[in-house]
């Protein structure tokens, strides 16, 4: 049986302006396929070379796969459900698979707009995917698709969704195939190497408002630190990769491990750089173990360090958070990382006042880099269903963190976006000038030197935030930028999105529910804003 995977040609000029990236959901998904027996996977990266769908119709009918699997997030939703369409048109047997968080949540919608998609994979994939093309191999896919866990189809008109599989216990179990992915064209553009993004440990044991992370991968669990070592040791060796970054939500979360796991990088004294996200309140427990990171060859932190203020949490407490940022923003700097402060900015309460103060900020805290990422209201997040109609747009292809989604009261969205923009104008020019050329550490003044050369590359191709596209060109375009948002687009129905479903359980336990639905856990802090630990002894829910 001859299964193909495809990456969608979806591009949004954000975090990607840094090079091609690896997608790391082909390595897993193929290892662990072929740990079953199934050896015939070939892989398609649309995205990294910007193939066109009918490039990839001629490579799909050359290739002649019996089963066609795709990915999507939420803004490359579009993208995938046509690139699926167009491997149902070339051969109408081949069962067509989608995976990913979009259609994990949003599936009864897909499957009614895209009705050539034959089945969604819901969740983590391995175990389902494995399970799916067992019984696609065994002939009894057909006859009884509801034998299959973790899956939603239609069946006779009605959309049906079966029980959700278990979480994978041990993470350990999936031995990536990394060897599927074609490393000559993921580079990095800041220090000019092969990158790569390995799992140390899934999901988050905490349940901000706004994200779908800890929804998704519904259990915290994480790897054996040395065994993602050997990973890292084996991509270092067999693929050339020099630059990593943790695809975790936030690998500090769990100390005792993470510890572990620098001090084997250290150990094995691996000739490559790192870099991970995480929270403010984690830099600041970890105080004193930064030098220790550092040596293990992490070189940049990105924190969520703002978004706070802006989605108005009860206990929130502005001055603390606001010292705290810089404090970490310090203790990175100091400890020879780069640290990278991130903004969200977009909300309905958003002025031209809130966004200078977050320009004042990044100027007061002086992290190394900052960027002012567009709020994005995931359809399946809680805090969408609070907005209500303060959400207008529902053109998924433009929920990509640099698409003002929600226009501000007080602002167009033209205007916020121009704003943005001056920010980054202000603070990139002066680190250009006075700070990173002159930086005394050799190694952290050669990768500011790299992120200065792909903001530089982006800027002038205008893709950063997809400029070129929406047509913004300076100041003097804010009122004509055109973000091209397809009207047709409605708001879901509740039966079009499962944002709630009782049959999705998750280990955040009912009592942390509760606490969190009475704002008792400060949990619409982005990834760097949350206030809670885990102990020490739990690699679960936190106490
Ligand atoms: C690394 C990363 C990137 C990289 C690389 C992406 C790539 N080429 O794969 C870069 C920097 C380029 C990037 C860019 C963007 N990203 Co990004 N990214 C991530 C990050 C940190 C890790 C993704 C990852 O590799 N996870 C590990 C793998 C194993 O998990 P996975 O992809 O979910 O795959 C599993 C399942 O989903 C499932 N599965 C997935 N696909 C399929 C397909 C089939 C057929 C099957 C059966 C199963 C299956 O099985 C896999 C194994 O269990 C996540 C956050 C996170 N911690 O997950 C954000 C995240 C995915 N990114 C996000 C966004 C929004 C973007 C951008 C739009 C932002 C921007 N403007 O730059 C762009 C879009 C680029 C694009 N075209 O995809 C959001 C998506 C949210 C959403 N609801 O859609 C996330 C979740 C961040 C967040 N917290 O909101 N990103
Ligand atoms: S800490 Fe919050 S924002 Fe970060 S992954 Fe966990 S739930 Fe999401």
């Amino acid at each position: 049986m001859r299964i193909l995977l495809l990456h969608p040609n979806y591009h949004s000029g954000g975090a990607e302006i840094a090079g091609n990236w690896p997608p790391a959901w082909v390595a897993y998904l193929a290892g662990y396929l072929k740990a079953a027996g199934y050896h015939d996977i070939v892989f398609i990266d649309a995205m990294t070379n910007h193939l066109s769908e009918e490039q990839v119709r001629a490579k799909i009918a050359e290739l002649r796969p019996d089963v066609v699997g795709c990915t999507a997030i939420t803004p490359s939703i579009y993208k995938a459900e046509s690139l699926l369409r167009v491997a149902k048109d070339v051969n109408p047997a081949i069962v067509t698979v989608l995976g990913g968080i979009h259609g994990t949540f949003m599936y009864p919608q897909v499957l009614k707009e895209a009705p050539w998609i034959d089945v969604v994979v819901r969740g983590e994939g391995e175990k389902v995917f494995l399970n799916l093309v067992c019984a696609i191999d065994a002939g009894t896919w057909a006859t009884d698709p509801d034998a299959v866990r973790g899956v939603a189809f239609k069946k006779d008109g009605k959309i049906v969704a079966t029980p959700a599989e278990p979480p994978i216990a041990d993470l350990d179990t999936i031995k990536p195939d990394w060897g599927i992915l074609d490393w000559g064209k993921y580079i990095y553009i800041p220090m000019g190497v092969r990158v790569a993004i390995p799992n140390f440990a899934r999901g988050c044991p905490f349940t901000c408002t706004f994200c779908s992370q800890w929804k998704f991968w519904r259990d915290y669990r994480v790897r054996d630190p040395v065994k993602v070592v050997d990973e890292i040791e084996a991509l270092v060796r067999d693929h050339q990769v020099g630059f990593f970054i943790l695809a975790d939500e936030e690998p500090t979360i769990h100390r005792k491990k993470f510890v572990a796991f620098c001090e084997e990088l250290i150990r094995r004294e691996l000739p490559v750089l790192w870099g991970i996200n995480t929270r403010v309140t984690d830099i600041l427990r970890d105080e004193k173990l930064l030098p220790l990171f550092r040596k293990a060859g992490l070189i940049h932190v990105s924190l969520g360090t703002e978004a706070a203020a802006q989605l108005k949490l009860e206990r929130f407490n502005k001055e603390t958070t606001i010292a705290q940022n810089k404090r970490a923003i310090q203790l990175l700097r100091d400890a020879g990382i780069v640290a990278e402060a991130q903004f969200i900015v977009g909300l309905e309460n958003e002025t031209a006042e809130t966004l200078e103060e977050t320009y004042r900020m990044a100027a007061d805290w002086q992290p190394d880099m900052a960027n002012w990422a567009m709020y994005t209201p995931w359809p399946f997040s809680d805090l969408f269903q609070e907005l209500g109609d303060k959400v207008e747009i529902f053109d998924f292809e433009k929920y990509n963190f640099v698409t003002p989604i929600i226009k501000p009261d007080a602002l167009d969205r033209g205007e916020l976006l121009d704003r943005v923009m001056n920010n980054y104008r202000r603070f990139y020019f002066k680190k250009a000038l006075f700070s990173y050329p002159w930086l005394r550490d050799k190694a952290k003044r050669r990768y500011m030197l790299g992120c200065l050369k792909a903001f530089a590359k982006s800027g002038f191709q205008r893709t950063f935030y997809d400029l070129g596209r929406v047509g913004y060109w300076g100041p003097q375009t804010r009122k004509s930028v055109d973000f091209g948002f397809d009207a047709t687009r409605e708001r879901t129905t509740g039966g079009d999105s499962v944002a709630s479903d009782e049959s999705w359980v998750t280990v955040h336990g009912p009592k942390i529910e509760k606490r969190r639905r009475k704002g008792e856990l400060t949990a619409a802090l982005a990834c760097g804003g949350g206030q809670e630990q885990l102990a020490e002894h739990d690699t679960r829910t936190p106490a």
